[in-house]
């Protein structure tokens, strides 16, 4: 039987945004073939796609080209939504996408400094008030959680998806500080993600993809 044509994934593992797209291709149950790229050498293929050079990239059988992380979260749960990652039960779904401009364009330049303060000069040599400054997130982040097991309610979301890869980068700079904070709610929250099969089905390694017409792998993997 022919397997009918799969969208097309490019993607890096530990790049955040496409953990973003990763974690919500794993969540609808949608199958992609997985292009898994470097950086420093990207496929002329997903540059003839989107010649912004950013990763992730999914590019439908039908040849439409999604070139943001939150398009291809969107893109999928709006296919096949099983946990209600777009349903949340606390707000609303633009509450939801307004936290997550807000841990991109607040939380994510602290994070940027607090892990390379030697590339910002005005930063001192610890980065300590990146991290400071990162705190701040981080401390409503605690408080959204004592009041519900989610950040948008009692099931986990869109939202949780796409903030935690960027806490989780926070807390591995230096995880002594980070296991020392006050915040036993982020703590739980975020093992909770970590040792899920969601995540580690959606951060399952994967060779560079050679290119030159080969096939990519088929995600998500069953584990
Ligand atoms: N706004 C984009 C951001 C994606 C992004 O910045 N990806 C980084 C990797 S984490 C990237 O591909 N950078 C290009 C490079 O490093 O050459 C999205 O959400 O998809």
């Amino acid at each position: 039987m022919p397997t009918a044509a799969l969208p097309v994934l490019y993607s890096f593992r530990r790049c955040p945004y496409a953990m973003w797209a990763r974690l919500a291709l794993v969540a609808s149950g949608q199958r992609c073939e997985l292009r898994e790229v470097v950086l420093k050498n990207k496929p002329a293929d997903m540059l003839a796609a989107s010649p912004k050079g950013t990763v992730p990239v999914l590019v439908t059988p039908e040849g439409a080209v999604l070139e943001q992380s939150l398009d291809v979260m969107r893109w999928a749960l709006q296919r096949n939504d099983p946990q209600r990652w777009l349903q949340p039960d606390a707000g609303t779904l633009e509450d939801m996408l307004a936290l997550v401009a807000t841990c991109d364009d607040e939380f994510k330049p602290q994070l940027d400094r607090y892990k390379y303060p030697g590339r910002f000069a005005d930063e001192d040599a610890q980065g300590s008030a990146a991290r400071e400054r990162g705190a701040r997130f981080l401390r409503e982040l605690e408080a959204r959680l004592s009041a519900t097991a989610h950040l948008a309610g009692t099931h986990a979301t869109l939202a949780d998806a796409a903030v935690m890869p960027f806490v989780r980068q926070f807390a591995m700079v230096a995880p002594a500080w980070f296991d020392a904070q006050p915040w036993p709610r982020l703590h739980a929250w975020l093992s909770g993600w970590t040792a899920s099969d969601l995540f580690a089905r959606a951060m399952h390694k994967y060779a560079p993809w050679p290119g030159g017409g080969e096939a990519g792998v088929d995600f998500p993997p069953s584990l």
